[in-house]
């Protein structure tokens, strides 16, 4: 994050490339969220760089006239890291999918999220690989049917968020591509947090995957299906009418009734909370709503601030001849030799 301000409407953050994502395609809300929201974080787009790996997903950087990278499958946490070491000025974005930062950038995503770089990963999870023509990914509910898996999946899925805090992220949340009204909140906070912010956001492939998510982002079925959590505030759902309470015997979370509005005894989200934060993450959908929001915010020093402080600690005082410092110790000249003739 950076203090250079300048302002800019949603328009200056627009480019001129032809869109090329299937008509419907939940990327698009994305793209109007970032787009709406980039005027509002204020770092003008000339300091900020948006970097992806490959998938559909990954061709945002495209779409937003900032700099941008990209890059390799998987790879956008390397890259990422040298532009923010290079430049700690820099905004980083990173636009990930579930396949491209789960699979064969799982590794890399590690370690990023260990390092704590201050950048925004935003994982869009539409629990397909799209681009490829929908194979399963590693957020494939077990029984899905794909080129891949023509008998139905049969391992079990792996939780982005529940990664990312085991990775050691401080900063996690959870949105979805439609919340126009919520994602903006979240986006800036990410941005705010000083650290590898974490954001999955639940995206529909209308190609391939379509209406995966129904089951919570349908319009009725919101209500008793979405936790949406706020630091300092009890965890309610189902419009007031369900709660979510600690239970101490079972070391486990209980939805419960909430009578007349009585919150008394609910659990507080508290978003510093380690423990709180894998529960709600770990919450299995049916039985628990789904938690969305910043479910985790607990920053640390980043990554770019301590190789900085080392590099300047380093130096000091040190000479900055860098031909010496070359010919210092093993180095040595080879004499020119008269050539064999061939
Ligand atoms: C080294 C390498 N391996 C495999 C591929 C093929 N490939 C391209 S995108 C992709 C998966 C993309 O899935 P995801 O990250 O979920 O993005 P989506 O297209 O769903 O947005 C794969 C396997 C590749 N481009 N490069
Ligand atoms: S294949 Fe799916 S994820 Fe890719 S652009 Fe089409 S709808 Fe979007």
């Amino acid at each position: 994050m950076n203090d250079m301000t300048r302002i800019t409407v949603p328009k200056d953050w627009e480019t001129d490339q032809e869109v090329r994502w299937c008509p419907g395609c939940g990327d698009y809300a994305i793209l109007k969220a970032v787009q709406r929201t980039m005027p509002e974080i204020g770092t003008p787009p000339e300091k900020t760089v948006f970097v992806s790996g490959i998938g559909c997903s990954s061709r945002f950087p495209y779409y937003m006239e900032t700099y941008g990278f990209h890059t390799i499958h998987g790879r956008a946490p390397a890259v990422a890291t040298g532009i923010k070491l290079a430049n700690p000025e820099l905004d980083v974005w990173i636009i990930t999918g579930d396949g491209d930062g789960l699979s064969i950038g799982g590794n890399h995503m590690l370690h990023l999220l260990r390092r704590n770089l201050d950048c925004q990963v935003l994982l869009f999870n539409n629990e397909i690989y799209g681009l490829t023509k929908g194979q399963y990914s590693p957020t494939s509910r077990i029984g899905t049917r794909s080129p891949s898996t023509p008998f139905g999946s049969v391992d079990r899925p792996a939780s982005p968020c529940g990664f990312a805090l085991g990775a050691g992220a401080r900063f996690i949340a959870r949105t979805i591509d439609t919340a126009q009204k919520t994602m903006p909140e979240i986006l800036k906070r990410a941005h705010g947090h000083k650290g590898t912010s974490f954001v999955e956001i639940f995206q529909n492939c209308i190609v391939y995957n379509d209406a995966v998510f129904d089951a919570f982002t349908d319009k009725k079925a919101a209500p008793m299906n979405q936790l949406n959590v706020v630091h300092g505030q009890p965890l309610v759902f189902g419009a007031g009418t369900k709660g979510i309470v600690f239970d101490a015997a079972a070391m486990a979370l209980k939805v419960v009734d909430v009578v007349d509005g009585d919150t008394a005894g609910l659990m507080v989200h508290d978003e510093m909370n380690r423990v709180q934060a894998q529960l709600l993450i770990d919450m299995e959908f049916g039985p628990f709503p789904i938690a969305l929001g910043v479910i985790w915010c607990n920053p640390a020093p980043s990554f770019e601030a301590a190789v900085v402080e080392q590099n300047i600690s380093a130096s000091a005082g040190k000479p900055t001849d860098l031909n010496a410092l070359i010919r210092k110790g093993q180095s040595w000249e080879i004499a020119a030799k008269e050539l064999h003739a061939v």
